[in-house]
């Protein structure tokens, strides 16, 4: 505006007549100044409005940890002292759901917003496929800088896969193909790296460096850290053991404070780089816990009773979470994609069909029932072992010994083919309908059609042990979800056949 104001002056001092091309010259002058000016400032309001329309994303997983396996949610003997504050000055869900009773599926959910079953991923070990848009490459395409750190386990993390963190849309990563332990091998964009620490925190601090690179670029983040704990086996850092000396699960617990350890150096580091304020947090686990009687249901991890399926889950984002604020709307972990688009204002040309929905107005405050029901189905596939610690061993002394892999069908290479396809009514298996507080569970163990099948019922803010089975007594309310449960089946069957991918994206 200054320099705007300055010419405007200086042409009004003149007091004798100009020639009228003088004239022209200054008038023209003036307003391509003041259209520079108008400029400026839209462009300083839209960064302005950038800064909160554009928060960075950091999104936390734990391995393995139950919905009771906190000390804000209650465990007698767990400290969580990060965790606490995070649910203490946040957004706390109670009934926050993993897509999948274990690892590979619900973190496919994460990235895509679908049940991955549409994707083939029923089980621990099975890949995403690459035809499924991340979460990760549509923020890259929004200018994003992308980074995984942690537990992979939908694929493989070495170089040239279709199925690494790289084909899914992350520009940096440091990851495992599975579960890892402390004093890890991890894959760093393809190169085996020996890494001493803890295994969270060692995900913590690659995910901090990155962040610090971010903040120095000025380029908004999304910063993916999957811990592999507390999934067995459980060595604890001795540090964190120490909190329980005596205790028979010392090492099961020491593996959690270590998490909450890693939680707590993420949140100091985003404070340290002053982006703490505008950075959505976001934690939650992958399955429920492995001890039933703190998963907070029936059941535990591998059942989509609700034992397998509860886990802690927390938002905090100060600029737009202003008080702490806990939710009974039930939500699970495919509506982190839909929420991720929506507050980044982004409209995909094509998307293909989502389970998830966007919990923005979750987040503001102003939803108090999910829109629609959400589903569940274990099809009894199996699982693929991929040992990490194993194999990155054996990828690190090829790499030593100059050879490019130990085993190159670990890059999965076929992980596009779609080799079965599904019967359009194949509906076997455990399957869930949950229309909070209803949920309806449908159990069929053989294939067959004639297979003997079972209804189940139960009101969970009555019984969230799933202890009394309703269904006798309420057909009506079985039929009703019965069909819903049918309907949504029949169009993860057409995903999982490969109908979403004949449209161009
Ligand atoms: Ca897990």
């Amino acid at each position: 505006m200054f320099q705007f104001a300055a010419i405007v002056q200086a042409g009004s001092r003149r007091s004798f007549p100009l020639p009228r091309h003088e004239s022209l010259r200054i008038a023209t002058q003036a307003i391509l100044v003041a259209v520079a000016v108008i400029t400026q400032c839209m462009l300083t309001q839209r960064l302005l409005a950038d800064q909160v329309t554009r928060p960075n994303i950091v999104l936390v997983m734990a391995d393995d940890q139950g919905w009771g396996d906190t000390a804000y949610n209650g465990h007698p003997l767990l400290q969580t002292p990060h965790l606490d504050a995070m649910a203490a000055t946040g957004l706390r869900f109670d009934h926050f759901y993993a897509a999948a009773p274990v690892c590979s599926p619900t973190r496919g959910s994460v990235l895509t917003g679908r049940h991955p079953n549409r994707f083939g991923c029923f089980a621990w070990g099975r890949p995403l496929r690459p035809q499924e848009i991340t979460i990760a490459e549509r923020l890259q395409a929004a200018g994003y800088a992308t980074g995984h750190f942690g537990k992979w386990h939908l694929g493989s993390v070495l170089k040239g896969s279709p199925v690494n963190p790289g084909g899914s849309g992350f520009d940096h990563w440091l990851s495992a193909f599975n579960f890892y332990d402390n004093d890890p091998v991890l894959s760093r964009e393809g190169t085996a790296v020996e890494i001493k620490g803890e295994s969270s925190l060692i995900a913590a601090d690659a995910a901090i460096e990155f962040i610090h690179q971010q903040v120095e670029l000025e380029k908004p983040f999304l910063a993916v850290v999957w811990f592999g704990s507390p999934h067995g086996p459980h060595r604890a850092a001795p540090e964190d053991r120490a909190h329980y000396a005596g205790k028979k699960q010392a090492d099961w617990l020491g593996e959690i404070t270590g998490l909450d350890r890693a939680v707590g150096k993420l949140r100091t580091a985003l404070r340290e780089a002053e982006v703490s304020d505008n950075t959505l947090f976001w934690y939650t686990s992958d399955n429920g816990g492995l001890r039933p009687e703190s998963s907070g249901g029936r059941a535990k991890k591998g059942s989509i009773y609700e034992g397998g399926l509860r886990v802690p889950a927390i938002i905090e984002w100060p600029a737009r979470i202003r008080a702490p604020r806990v939710t009974q709307v039930a939500a699970n972990t495919t509506d982190i994609y839909p929420t991720l688009l929506e507050l980044l204002e982004i409209e995909p040309a094509s998307q293909p069909v989502l389970d998830g929905v966007s919990l923005v107005s979750v987040i503001d405050g102003t939803m108090d029932r999910r829109p629609r029901g959400m589903g569940f189905w274990d099809m009894k596939q199996a699982g693929v072992s991929t040992p990490s610690d194993k194999w990155m061993r054996e990828e690190l002394a090829a790499q030593q010994a100059g050879r490019e892999y130990h085993d190159k069908s670990r890059l999965v290479l076929d992980a596009a083919q779609i080799k079965t396809k599904f019967p359009a009514d194949r509906r076997a298996g455990h399957a869930a309908w949950l229309d909070w507080p209803w949920k309806l569970h449908r159990i069929q163990v053989g294939k067959a059609q004639s297979d003997e099948l079972t209804w189940e019922l139960y009101q969970l803010g009555d019984d969230p042990l799933e202890t009394k089975n309703l269904a006798g007594i309420h057909p009506g309310r079985v039929a009703a979800m019965g069909e819903e449960l049918d309907r949504w089946q029949a169009s993860v069957i057409d995903s999982l056949n490969g109908q979403d991918y004949d449209a161009p994206q």
